[in-house]
C-alpha cells in the first residue's frame, strides 16, 4: 500500500523559498549575461583593432592601420597610446602622399618632355617626308599610292591585332612616303603609345668617349748634334762661333759640337736656328749638353737673360741652370712646364704664353766674367 505524504507547514515554505533562490540567481546570471558580456567583447574588439593597427602599421601599410586605430578610437578615444600611434600614422600617409604627388608630377615632366621631342622629330620628319613623297609621287603616283594603301591597310590590321611592333613599321612606311596620308599620324600615336606599354624604358647607355687615334710621333724631335762641322743654322748674338768637328760630348768621329769663344761687352749666346721656331706646347722637356770654363761665374747683369731664354715675340720667359756648366760635358734638363725657376715678361703670364709659338730660343753661352769659353751639343725637344 503506497503511502501519500502531503507537504505541508515548515517543509513547504523552505521548498519554496529554495525555488524562489533559484530564481533570483537565474535573473541574476543572465542579467549578468546581458550586461557584462557585451563589454567584454567590446574589450576584446578594442585590442584586436588596436594590435591590427599596429602590425599594419609595423609594415608600412599606412592606410590600414590608420583604418583600424579609428576603429579603436571610436571605441575608447583614450585606448592605451592610440592617439599617439594614429598622429604617427597620419603623418606618414602625408609624407607618402607628398612623395607620390613629387613623383607623379616628375613622371608628368618627363613624359611631357617625350612627347614634346617626339613632336618635334615629327615636325622635322615630315617636313623631310613631305619633300620625297613629293619627289616620289612625281615619279610614280599610281604605284606609290597603291603601296601606301596596301602598307596602311596591313598596319590597320596588325593594329586589330595588337600586333604594335609590326603596324609600326608598316604605319611608318606609309608615313615616310606621305606624312599625311588619311589618318597615318594618328595611328603612328596610337602603335607608339601602345607599343610603349610592353617595352621597359631602356636604361641610357653611356656614350662611350671616343679615343683619339694615336699618332706615333718620335720621342725627340728637332734635334741638333752638329755632326761633322755642321752648325745646323745657329748662330750667337756677340763673339765668334766655331764647329771643329770634334769634341763633341759622348767623343767618337765626326761628333762635331758648338763653341764659343769670348767676343763683345755684354753676355753671349747660342741663338738656335729657325727650325725651332713654332709651337712647342707638344713638348715636356728641353734637353742639351753644355761645358764651360774660364773667367768668374756671374748670374746677372751685363745683358744677361736666363741660361735659357725663349720668347713668343713680346713674350718672354728665363730661367737660370742650377749650376754653372763645368769644363767638362754634362747634360742638362729643363722641364718645359710651369716651375717657380722660370721669370716671364712681355705680358706673358705662364709658360704656354710662350711656348705657344716660340720665335727665339737662346741658351748661354757666356758664364764668365774675363775670358772664357763654352761648348754646346745635342739639343733636343722631348715629347
Ligand atoms: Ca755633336
Ligand atoms: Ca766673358
Amino acid at each position: 500500500m503506497s503511502r501519500r505524504t502531503k507537504v505541508t507547514g515548515t517543509r513547504s515554505f523552505t521548498l519554496w523559498l529554495l525555488i524562489f533562490i533559484a530564481v533570483v540567481l537565474a535573473v541574476g546570471v543572465a542579467a549578468g549575461a546581458l550586461f557584462l558580456l557585451p563589454q567584454i567583447k567590446a574589450k576584446q574588439d578594442l585590442e584586436k583593432h588596436y594590435q591590427a593597427g599596429v602590425a599594419f602599421q609595423n609594415v608600412g601599410d599606412w592606410s590600414a592601420a590608420e583604418a583600424e586605430f579609428k576603429q579603436v578610437v571610436a571605441l575608447d578615444a583614450k585606448y592605451k597610446d592610440v592617439q599617439t600611434l594614429l598622429a604617427e600614422v597620419r603623418a606618414a600617409l602625408a609624407e607618402s602622399a607628398a612623395t607620390a604627388t613629387a613623383v607623379a608630377i616628375a613622371q608628368a615632366e618627363h613624359a611631357r618632355l617625350d612627347a614634346q621631342a617626339t613632336a618635334t622629330a615629327r615636325a622635322q620628319a615630315t617636313v623631310e617626308a613631305q619633300a620625297n613623297a613629293e619627289a616620289t609621287a612625281a615619279a610614280a603616283p599610281t604605284a606609290t599610292a597603291e603601296a601606301l594603301e596596301a602598307h596602311y591597310q596591313k598596319g590597320l590590321g596588325y593594329m586589330n591585332m595588337g600586333r604594335w611592333e609590326q603596324a609600326k613599321a608598316e604605319l611608318e612606311q606609309v608615313f615616310e612616303a606621305n606624312p599625311n596620308y588619311k589618318e597615318v599620324q594618328a595611328k603612328l600615336a596610337t602603335v607608339e603609345t601602345e607599343a610603349a606599354k610592353l617595352t621597359p624604358t631602356p636604361t641610357p647607355i653611356p656614350v662611350a668617349t671616343p679615343t683619339p687615334p694615336h699618332t706615333p710621333t718620335p720621342a725627340v724631335v728637332r734635334p741638333s748634334s752638329f755632326d761633322g762641322t755642321n752648325t745646323e743654322g745657329w748662330t750667337t748674338n756677340e763673339g765668334p762661333l766655331t764647329n771643329p768637328g770634334t769634341g763633341g760630348s759622348g767623343g767618337g768621329p765626326n761628333n762635331g759640337c758648338l763653341i764659343w769663344t769670348e767676343g763683345g761687352s755684354g753676355t753671349s749666346y747660342y741663338v738656335a736656328s729657325s727650325k725651332y721656331h713654332g709651337d712647342w706646347r707638344s713638348y715636356s722637356e728641353l734637353k742639351l749638353d753644355l761645358w764651360s770654363s774660364g773667367g768668374k761665374y756671374f748670374t746677372s747683369g751685363q745683358g744677361m737673360h736666363g741660361d735659357i731664354f725663349l720668347a713668343s715675340g713680346y713674350a718672354t720667359a728665363q730661367r737660370l741652370l742650377s749650376h754653372r756648366p763645368p769644363d767638362q760635358w754634362e747634360t742638362f734638363i729643363i722641364p718645359l712646364k710651369d716651375e717657380d725657376e722660370w721669370a716671364f715678361g712681355g705680358g706673358a703670364t705662364s709658360l704656354d704664353d710662350v711656348l705657344v709659338n716660340v720665335t727665339d730660343f737662346q741658351i748661354r753661352a757666356e758664364y764668365g766674367e774675363g775670358v772664357d769659353k763654352s761648348g754646346l751639343d745635342n739639343v733636343e725637344l722631348v715629347r
